[in-house]
């Protein structure tokens, strides 16, 4: 009798990743072999994308070395990119396409998986129509993949629908700079760093997630420069700060705007900038009027008179830049946070010149790059709004369709979940993306994946998400292919490939192209290689505003990265953006932006008084699918830990190391209390990098920004209790300690 299929939770617990794999005889040692090759190319996780060089033999990536030239890093890596080798040969590695069966998965040939998904995808689109198909994305692919899954979605499926995990990380910046000055890059080569007087850092936690910036920041103070942090947590850069303005959550918007009110109340401002190279000054400067340091300080927590000494010290500076990551942009109001440190920025005149301006610090891999061509639902290639009637022709053009095939804009990507969970969209493709664990209210994205009437993932290991999936397509890791990403600096840097996929594995692009050919569509995805297909993205960006036109794989490794718009071949590209005074708005001004309070989607209460803030630890990446399979980097920080400020823990009876429940409006977890003096005892956070009963995301929730449409992972409310027991995922771990091929997920 066949038995019934596995519930995702036995899957998990059956082929949840090898916890802490480290090969026999310990991969150190075989790095200690010499290699056939050492490969220069990048890291595959965070935005700073640090040179690095892979030893390789035969076909593995056995260990690595600085690559000392490289200007970004010279040869400095964190502790992620030290260990990412480790990904090739994993055992837990997807060597076969998997299809379900009623008993979990069955490794499946290609044509059977293609044939399969092609089918599924052309039978939903028959009976439901073609938006019941979305396509979802990832900012750690290389461009060719995201300029590929664009062209996917819109050429061989003809949906709406795509959108990317970028969604959940930058959106709000990008929004921002998209309303200020026209174009969504950093303005700045991280070199302006070492050349400021003042850097104020913003609700990012750069010693753990950005490492290498790290260094920037103290060669900055070697020479004088003054460092202010705004941050509810006292992170590590803290230590060396000249200010630390303790914000509360979500609350950012009103310490900038107040900022900006000593400034004009002091006339700091730079009068001459403005009224040459700005528009809507007057109204910026009427909205401020109210927000004085008193009442700023009522609303932030941050005291007047550091908020007074914190506009003194940035406005009077020839020279200051404002840094800024997902703290001010993972809220409901991501986009005026942006907008306030950026109206700040120009009032002070702090653009356009060496060691001045603002920046975000990207997230992801190709954080940056991802965003440009066209795997965001509101952009074609080059930056371009899908919504452009020119864009859209240009496009069609170089696509060989015409511009009315090309669907209008769809949803972002909690919008998708939302229209799943609701039966609008039928099937989904995913790939580089783990929404269980990423979305905010994973209760809610479990309710949505169950109902897919097809599911399909490509993927290298089997992410939480995977095991909803209907098939499983294995795909390949970032040195697994050839091709280009673009840094949080705005630096075109080369991906070199490494070696082929393992196994049966293919390489991502080879996946679209099969299936855009079981699509009927195989004309327009003619693809021998990714080098083609990057001919094609640097014609398809020509003349947008992320114009890669005059780049070529050739001239990055010759300039170690070409920094876009790059619009010719002798065009030796653009550092730093701004410097004849222009945006790229039609009037060539910056434009301040007004911007309005409002509080956030999931408010404290008497019931939920606690805010709750979700983040990163330093030796995990994102959904973890990669970092927690890797030996020396999960036993770092191997279970996620509630952070506690002793009065809070004190007033709750909770110690170090307890067991402490934490319930919000959605659902409640339970974790192990780290009591820290670090944190605004008002607030508590966890790191949201793992699954189940672990997952900060169950806890947070789904009120979006309304125009970048980010989700507000930076503050929700919760309550909190000492737990009567150690909750059910410990109590395995405790009964089953970590061994080979039995892991909990
Ligand atoms: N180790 C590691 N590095 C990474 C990643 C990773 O997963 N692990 N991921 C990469 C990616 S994709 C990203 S997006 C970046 C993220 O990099 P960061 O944005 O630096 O990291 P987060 O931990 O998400 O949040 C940053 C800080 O925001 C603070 N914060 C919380 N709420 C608020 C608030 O209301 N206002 C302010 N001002 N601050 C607040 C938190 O205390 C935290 O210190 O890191 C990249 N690098
Ligand atoms: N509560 C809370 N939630 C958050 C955040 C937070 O701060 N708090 N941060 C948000 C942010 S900033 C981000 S960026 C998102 C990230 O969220 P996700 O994008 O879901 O996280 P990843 O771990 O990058 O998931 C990517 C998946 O793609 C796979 N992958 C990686 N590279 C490749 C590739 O080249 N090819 C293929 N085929 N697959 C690949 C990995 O194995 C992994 O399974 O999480 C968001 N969620
Ligand atoms: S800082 Fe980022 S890019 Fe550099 S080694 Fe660490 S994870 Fe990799
Ligand atoms: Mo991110």
């Amino acid at each position: 009798m066949a038995e019934p299929p596995l519930s995702p939770e036995v899957l998990t617990e059956r082929f949840g990743p090898h916890p802490a794999y480290t090969p026999p005889g310990g991969w150190l040692n075989e790095s200690r072999h010499l290699p056939d090759q050492l490969v220069k190319t990048h890291c595959c996780f965070c935005g700073q994308q640090c040179g690095i060089q892979l030893k390789v033999r035969g076909n593995r990536v056995i260990g690595f070395e600085p690559w000392e030239e490289f200007p970004f890093n010279h040869g400095m890596l964190c502790p992620k990119g030290v260990k990412r080798y480790l990904q090739g040969g994993h055992p837990d590695r997807l060597l076969d396409p998997l299809l379900r069966t009623s008993q979990g998965f069955r490794p499946a040939t290609w044509d059977e998986a293609l044939d399969f998904t092609a089918r599924r995808l052309r039978e939903v689109q028959e009976n439901y129509g073609k938006d019941s198909v979305a396509i979802y994305g990832g900012a750690s692919l290389i461009s060719e993949k995201s300029y590929l899954l664009g062209k996917f979605a819109r050429v061989a499926l003809g949906t709406r629908h795509i959108d990317y995990n970028g969604r959940l990380c930058m959106v709000s910046a990008g929004t921002a700079y998209k309303l200020a000055f026209g174009v969504d890059r950093s303005p700045l080569p991280w070199s302006d760093i070492l050349k400021a007087q003042v850097v104020l850092v913003a609700g990012a936690n750069v010693a753990e997630c950005a490492p290498i910036t790290t260094d920037y920041l103290w060669r900055c103070r070697d020479t004088g420069g003054k460092l202010i942090v705004v941050d509810p947590r006292m992170t590590p850069i803290c230590r060396n700060a000249d200010m630390y303005l303790p914000v509360r959550p979500g609350t950012d918007l009103a310490l900038y705007l107040g900022l900006l009110h000593v400034v004009l109340r002091d006339g700091l401002e730079r009068r001459d900038f403005i009224g040459k190279y700005t528009t809507g000054f007057a109204q910026v400067a009427e909205s401020v009027r109210a927000w004085d340091p008193r009442t700023v300080a009522e609303k932030t927590g941050v005291p007047p008179e550091s908020i007074e000494r914190a506009a003194h010290l940035f406005a009077k500076a020839e020279r200051a830049i404002a840094l800024h990551a997902r703290g001010v942009e993972h809220q409901s109001k991501g986009v005026e946070n942006c907008l306030g440190l950026i109206n700040l920025c120009l009032a002070t005149g702090n653009i356009g010149r060496e060691g001045a301006g603002c920046a975000m610090i990207t997230g992801q891999g190709n954080g940056q790059g991802g965003r440009e061509h066209g795997q965001k639902c509101d952009q074609l290639p080059g930056q371009r709004s899908i919504n452009d009637p020119e864009a859209r022709a240009h496009t069609a053009a170089i696509w060989g369709i015409s511009p009315d095939e090309i669907p209008q804009a769809g949803y972002s990507a909690v919008e998708i979940m939302e229209a799943i969970h609701r039966g609008e969209i039928k099937a989904l493709l995913s790939a580089c993306f783990n929404p269980l664990v990423s979305l905010p209210e994973a209760n809610f994205t479990k309710e949505a994946l169950e109902k897919l009437e097809f599911f399909g993932v490509v993927d290298f290991f089997l992410s939480e998400t995977a095991h909803f999936a209907d098939v499983v397509l294995a795909g390949s890791l970032q040195e697994e292919e050839e091709g280009i990403g673009c840094t949080a600096e705005g630096r075109v840097i080369h991906i070199r490939k490494a070696v082929d996929p393992p196994g049966n594995a293919k390489g991502d692009s080879w996946i679209y192209c099969e299936l855009a050919k079981r699509l009927g569509k195989a004309k327009y995805f003619p693809y021998q290689s990714t080098r083609e297909i990057y001919e094609e993205l640097r014609q398809a960006s020509r003349g947008g505003h992320a114009d890669y036109f005059g780049i070529t794989y050739e001239k990055i490794d010759q300039n170690m990265g070409v920094f876009w718009p790059c619009p010719t071949l002798d065009h030796p590209g653009t550092p730093r953006l701004f410097e004849d005074g222009r945006s790229f708005h039609s009037d060539g001004k910056h434009h301040f932006v007004v911007t309005e309070w409002r509080e956030s989607g999931d408010p404290v209460s008497a019931e939920f008084p606690i805010y709750l803030t979700t983040g990163r630890v330093v030796s995990q990446y994102l959904s973890g699918t990669q970092t927690r399979r890797i030996g020396g980097l999960v036993d770092q920080y191997p279970n996620p830990r509630l952070e506690i400020h002793p009065r809070l823990a004190e007033q709750h009876g909770i110690k170090d190391g307890d067991w402490v429940t934490i319930a919000s409006r959605r659902a409640e977890i339970t974790l192990q209390a780290m009591v820290v003096k670090t944190i605004r005892p008002d607030t508590v956070f966890i790191p949201y990098h793992w699954p189940g009963g672990r997952s900060a995301n169950r806890l947070t929730h789904r009120t979006l920004d309304p125009r970048s449409k980010i989700p507000e992972f930076k503050v929700s409310a919760c309550r909190i209790r000492i737990a009567s027991a150690p909750p059910d995922w410990a109590q395995a771990q405790l009964a089953k300690p970590a061994a080979p091929g039995k892991g909990t997920a």
